[in-house]
């Protein structure tokens, strides 16, 4: 009977030891990699003399006395990215253009000369202090290309830039990421002081050394650049990372600024030699430097919102960055829209539904390994299959059916980045329904879905390099984005309202009063022809909850309009498409109107395109009855057009007219004028024939 016990004792204990962990499959995170791994999102700032000399890639020649901010205040920066939820800002010490941020010993051409705290300013001293007030971690933007160097492209200036590296990486505290910008010019395209020195960029920096001396400056620092070593590029710089996001990459093939890297390296691969993750960078605006005429084109919520769950919801860290301006600030409206998406993020995370459901595994690794370990918020622990069990799903099954719109994965990466092939599937009336598949998942995968309503749920993992590790699992039921509906109209006046989200309603009004849930609801296109005032807003049928009311001036539909012009580009300008332009060599626009229009007006929209040319700034508008004998209705200014090139409308007495004439006299660069679109402003029954 004893020695029955004393067995039976045994077992007991054999079976309560910890199981054994997986081995890991290489390559894996560095210590300092899983570091930043955590961090997820974090700024940027793109600011120095760009900022004062208006360019995105200076030439080098620039004056530092053209660096004066009036109300630099690094800590309006610091508070803005901690209030947006992001955990450091990476700063340009010094652009293409050369130009320092801080009092370099070993070049004139810095903030010492500037007339910036009368020559006595460090702003990369100021930043620091922030960032350590605020919590915050700091990061060095250093661009390895200068034009402003006369040894640039020679031995000499490899010293420099590792003089200048120790300067960085010694005066300020920890920092947390160097991020060596692979872009040099080389073309002799863009002109600049140092275009003709092209250099080998695979060989010219010696980066291994290079790399070396960053690593015993500061040894928790990860190194940014294409090549990585640490983090890499993510290939574009919109923000979007890939569907099949890899974090290892052949990092010997590859080399900063190499032309293929986009399309051949930068969505990593699955049996990739290094550990080198993504990182999406994307400026808030279109231009990395602030520009006055961007300032209607800072993103929206909804665009910021695909950028977030493109890069961190696929395996990706993430980069904004803010063109801070000649105050020295990040602008009014590039803070309300940062604020916007992180309080958009706390919303659709608030609560984790995972964390009601019971836990069931197809297979089960062991001890320590269960399938609960995907709900507890430790980061060192995991559910893991049996080696060799590749094909495997995790089940949550709730008490009460669920509604849910977004499901949050992520491996175990100190072991390695291992599933290929993923679906996500709810139990129906009729058995198990794919909803979602997907291939890699990596630190951080999450699903964007409908809605759906279920009891159970399941990942099921298809493929993977090994068998898997999955360190957290969450389900979240995200609030509708309710944002103020879009319009689009065609030619002849087929109007359609849209919203980014399906399921919230759209309500609008024609007859100038304030839309609600009693106006039309929109449901299918439909036609306005003549002036009309289109008042609408977007509601969210559940919670009730409306956008901010959207206003748009229709005037007469473009149906019959020609354009007087041989030119087949010339349509756009009467396509209603603010995206297209059309170019006029002859510097005016023609238009016949098809029919007597009594109008009281133009509207002209210069070209949207990221570097405008041909925006007119002075005009003469004429009308004719037989496109042959002209009057003229209006000639004058667009007064800030090139700063703000939105949508100009100009009134005058009101005429009958059927052809209409812009004229440029003047545009903002000199070059021909270029016109997105051109429409009239017209009222019915008013005015007389010319
Ligand atoms: C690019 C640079 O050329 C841009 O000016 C900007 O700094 C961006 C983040 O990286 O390569």
């Amino acid at each position: 009977m004893k020695k029955n016990l004393l067995i039976l004792l045994l077992l007991v204990a054999c079976q309560s030891q910890k199981t054994d962990a997986p081995a890991a499959v290489e390559p894996i995170p560095t210590a300092r990699q899983l570091a930043w791994q955590e961090l997820e999102f974090y700024g940027f700032v793109h600011f120095n003399m760009n900022t004062f000399s208006d360019m995105e890639w200076g030439m080098g020649d620039e004056s530092p006395s053209q660096f004066n901010p009036t109300a630099l205040d690094t800590r309006q920066w610091a508070k803005t990215v901690k209030d947006a939820g992001m955990k450091g800002i990476i700063i340009t010490a010094k652009h293409h253009d050369g130009f320092c941020l801080w009092p370099s010993a070993y070049t004139d051409h810095s903030v010492k000369n500037s007339p910036w705290r009368e020559g006595k300013g460090d702003l990369i001293r100021e930043l620091a202090d922030a960032c350590a007030e605020y919590g915050l971690k700091m990061g060095i933007y250093y661009s390895p290309w200068d034009r402003n160097h006369a040894d640039y492209g020679k031995p000499e200036y490899i010293d420099y830039m590792r003089n200048q590296l120790t300067e960085l990486l010694t005066h300020y505290g920890d920092v947390f990421e160097v991020w060596f910008d692979g872009a040099n010019g080389g073309t002799g395209y863009y002109g600049g002081a140092n275009e003709e020195r092209r250099v080998d960029k695979k060989s010219y920096y010696d980066w291994e050394n290079t790399f070396g001396l960053v690593r015993e400056l500061q040894p928790e620092a990860v190194i940014f650049g294409d090549a990585g070593p640490d983090v890499r590029w993510v290939g574009n710089e919109e923000g979007i990372a890939y569907e099949t996001t890899w974090s290892n990459l052949m990092r010997d093939s590859v080399y900063a600024g190499m032309p293929e890297y986009s399309e051949k390296y930068a969505s990593g691969q699955e049996n990739g030699s290094h550990w080198v993750p993504a990182e999406s960078d994307v400026s808030i605006r279109p231009g990395w430097y602030y520009h006055e005429y961007e300032d209607h084109k800072v993103k929206s919520l909804p665009a910021l919102l695909d950028i977030y769950y493109n890069s961190i919801g696929k395996n990706s860290s993430l980069l904004i960055n803010f063109p801070v301006d000649r105050r020295g600030l990040i602008h009014e409206r590039d803070v309300e829209q940062i604020l916007k998406l992180s309080t958009k993020i706390k919303e659709d995370f608030a609560i984790d539904l995972a964390q009601n459901a019971e836990i069931s595994t197809s297979n089960a690794r062991g001890k320590g390994f269960e399938g609960k370990q995907v709900l507890n918020s430790e980061k060192d622990t995991y559910w893991a299959a049996e080696d060799g069990v590749l094909e495997n799903t995790i089940t949550l099954a709730f008490e009460k059916p669920i509604t849910f719109n977004r499901f949050v994965v992520q491996e175990y990466i100190p072991l390695g980045q291992r599933v290929k092939t993923f679906s996500l599937e709810i139990e129906t009336e009729t058995g198990w329904k794919e909803i979602a598949k997907g291939t890699t998942i990596g630190f951080k995968r999450i699903l964007r879905l409908d809605d759906f309503t279920t009891g159970k749920i399941r990942l099921v993992i298809q493929d993977a390099k090994a068998s898997p590790t999955i360190s957290s699992i969450g389900i979240f039921n995200a609030p509708k984005l309710v944002v103020e509906p879009n319009l689009l109209r065609d030619k002849s006046g087929n109007i359609n309202l849209l919203v980014p989200e399906k399921g919230v309603d759209i309500f609008y009004t024609l007859d100038g009063t304030a839309p609600d849930k009693s106006s039309h609801r929109f449901e299918k296109s439909f036609q306005i022809k003549e002036p009309t005032i289109l008042k609408m807003i977007s509601i969210d049928p559940k919670t009730g909850k409306s956008s901010e009311m959207v206003q748009e001036n229709l005037d007469i539909a473009k149906a019959n309009w020609k354009v007087i012009h041989m030119d087949e580009k010339a349509q756009n300008l009467i396509d209603e498409d603010p995206n297209t332009f059309w170019t006029s060599t002859g510097n005016e626009a023609v238009i016949d109107l098809g029919a007597l229009i009594q109008t009281q007006g133009f509207a002209y929209l210069p070209p949207q395109n990221r570097y405008m040319s041909g925006v007119i700034q002075e005009y003469l508008f004429e009308g004719s009855l037989d496109g042959k004998k002209w009057t003229t209705l209006s000639k004058g200014e667009f007064s800030n057009i090139a700063n703000n090139p939105i949508k100009q409308e100009v009134s005058f007495n009101p005429v009958s007219v059927k052809f209409i004439k812009l004229k440029a006299i003047k545009t903002s660069d000199g070059k021909n004028a270029a016109f997105a679109e051109l429409g009239v402003i017209s009222r019915k029954n008013q005015g007389d024939n010319l």
